[in-house]
């Protein structure tokens, strides 16, 4: 399998996320990207290349114009304070409050944020660009006919919506490469997000759309991040009801309740009878991971890239979390090789 890969994910190193109540080391970092390339390369996965510039246009097919531009100059507008540490939010407007956009800069994170877990720094809008650029890429690739494709993203985007950032997220790539292969003709895309959090970003983004079916498997957003979204009676709005699929499952859960959540997703996209499959691939589902719940083991990986394999879609996989760094490679390229051996 052909991987697309950048090296300016190393411009994007967050000191900091607000987690336990306390600022800890970001769990986000860039030796998790290494890791994957890594093992990509020892198993012969197969070419890595670069990605090509598709510019902001096909960024702004999915993001507000508002936020493009507040995710562009941010860090000038930080730097014009004075200000030379990693930038968070510390504000939100929550219900009630005014869906006004700040002038200020610290109005102007929290307005375009929902959590203190993305942290911008002097190199993050490149790397959030190289991100996009990536599963870009990849859908070019796919467009010309290739099985499978592996967009080996950082930083992640699933948390990412139309116009807010958080959980790692600023760009939402997985949704980005969806409404490319949209307007480059396809009819339908399914996305299937495995990411052990629920991709609030992506579900929100195409809610009211029929011809992006999203479905997620993740931890019970009553006891799991991102909380707000992710619930199983969230089956899509308008034109889009019935597009939408959640899978919430309890802390705890192993392969054969994961995998069976995975069937019926399976299921339903086949039914969709998608022109492509786009896979949010997060691997902190692992047992290891240090901030999640499920108990997946690595060759369990394996299996899981096997069954979206049979679904005979061109897919393209876009890298996502996953934080148990030393793990990553190898559960991350397992779905892969997974996905390769039924192809
Ligand atoms: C892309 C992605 O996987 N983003 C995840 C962002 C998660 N941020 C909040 C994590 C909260 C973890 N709480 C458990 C802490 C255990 N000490
Ligand atoms: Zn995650």
């Amino acid at each position: 399998m052909l991987t697309i890969y950048s090296d300016d994910h190393h411009l994007h190193h967050g000191a900091a996320e607000l987690i336990d109540g306390t600022f800890k080391p970001c769990f986000e970092m860039p030796s998790r990207a290494d890791m994957v390339l890594a093992r990509a390369r020892a198993v012969g996965l197969g070419d890595v290349i670069s990605p090509l510039d598709f510019g902001l246009a096909p960024i702004r097919r999915v993001h507000s114009a508002g936020f493009v531009n507040f995710l562009q100059n941010a860090w000038s507008d930080w730097q014009a304070l004075g200000r030379s540490h990693d930038m968070l939010p510390m504000t939100w407007p929550i219900r009630r409050l005014r869906d006004i956009e700040p002038g200020d800069i610290d109005g102007k994170l929290g307005f375009y944020s929902f959590d203190a877990g993305a942290p911008i720094t002097a190199g993050t809008w490149q790397a959030i660009t190289s991100s996009a650029n990536v599963a870009l890429t990849g859908q070019a690739e796919l467009g010309k006919g290739a099985r499978g494709v592996f967009s080996l993203c950082r930083p992640p985007g699933h948390h990412a919506a139309a116009d807010y950032m958080g959980g790692y997220c600023y760009l939402n790539n997985a949704a980005i490469a969806a409404q490319a292969m949209l307007d480059l003709g396809a009819k339908r895309v399914a996305i299937l997000d495995v990411d052990y959090h629920h991709g609030n970003g992506t579900q929100d983004i195409f809610y009211d759309r029929a011809d992006v079916l999203f479905t997620s498997i993740h931890g019970h957003p009553s006891v799991e991040y991102p909380y707000f979204l992710g619930f199983a009676d969230e089956k899509g709005q308008g034109v889009g009801t019935g597009f939408n699929f959640n899978y919430p499952l309890h802390a705890g859960s192993d392969w054969a309740t994961w995998g069976l959540a995975l069937q019926d997703a399976c299921r339903q996209i086949a039914e969709y009878a998608p022109d492509a499959l786009i896979v949010s691939l997060g691997v902190d589902t692992f047992k290891d991971d240090p901030i999640s719940q499920f108990k997946l083991a690595s060759p369990d990986y394996l299996r899981m890239g096997e069954v979206i394999g049979r679904l005979g879609l061109q897919t393209l996989f876009v890298m996502e979390g996953g934080y148990a760094v030393e793990e990553i490679g190898i559960n991350a390229v397992n779905v892969l090789q997974g996905f390769d051996s039924v192809s």
